[in-house]
């Protein structure tokens, strides 16, 4: 019989903080130009109600809502020659087992494995930076260091904790505009393209002592990367009106 163990968890991301230096706007956005039928019947609509349409005003560095929730990345671009750096902190802790939906006792697991988790506290320092090359494409890089702590107890309950630490796996990723309209009526709506692959940099043979002996090959779930590359591709969308912002984002991670 095999049996999936889980955890429940949940993650609090504590905060984090950026730093943005902007410089004037121009737009260059891809299908800027290629939105003619579309653009002519906004233009118009505009224009009947006295407004005017505004094409490719994708970043208003002004705005405290410029920028999405703190564990939503990717989620906006950068005007050329402006440049970003964000640091962000993230705890998550996970406690008990679980078989599906059902939760499991400790001597559940021990019945079934020899060494059962009890909890687990991954925190991360994130390091990231976004810089516009150009009116088109953001360039963002992104690095965690990830520190990964788990109490377990084998079937002589004897309890132990394992540690595992250093950088996660590489984030480079280039953010393109697609296209971004607003009017005062309509709102501001804008689209950008999400493209990067991630680099296995983390440690995926992460080693600590316990009662297996020195330098253990320690599991999975303490691995501080995946050990693949991927590739993330996805779609971004933000909508602005008045002073609500709202913003839709599918992101992949496919692993090579
Ligand atoms: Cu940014």
């Amino acid at each position: 019989m095999t049996r999936s163990i889980r955890y429940l968890f949940f993650g609090l991301i504590v905060g984090s903080f950026g730093i943005v230096c902007a410089l004037p706007l121009s737009e260059a956005a891809l299908l800027d130009g290629l939105m003619g039928g579309v653009e002519e019947s906004l233009a118009k609509r505009a224009e009947e109600k006295g407004e005017r349409l505004v094409i490719g005003n994708f970043y208003q560095a002004e705005r405290p809502d410029s920028h999405a929730p703190i564990g939503v990345m990717q989620d906006h671009t950068h005007n050329k020659g402006e440049f970003m750096f964000t640091y962000r902190y993230m705890q998550m802790f996970m406690d008990q087992n679980r078989d599906g939906t059902n939760n499991l006792s400790t001597s559940d697991v021990l019945n079934a494995y020899v060494i059962a988790p009890l909890q687990m506290t991954t925190q991360k320092h994130i390091f990231s930076a976004m810089y516009g090359l150009n009116d088109t494409v953001t360039l963002m890089a992104m690095l965690p260091y990830v520190m990964k702590s788990m109490d377990l107890e084998n079937r002589a309950g004897t309890k132990f904790i394992t540690n595992a630490s250093g950088f996660g796996d590489t984030k480079l990723a280039a953010l393109w505009r697609l296209y971004a309209f607003e009017t005062p009526s309509l709102g501001a709506h804008r689209f950008h393209l999400n493209t990067g692959i991630s680099l296995p940099t983390g440690d995926i043979h992460p080693t600590d002592n316990t009662p297996l002996g020195n330098n253990s090959l320690l599991p999975y779930p303490m691995r501080l990367g995946s050990g693949t590359v991927d590739l993330l591709p996805g779609l971004t969308y933000t909508g602005v009106y008045n002073d609500v912002t709202w913003g839709f984002q599918a992101l992949g991670t496919v692993r090579l």
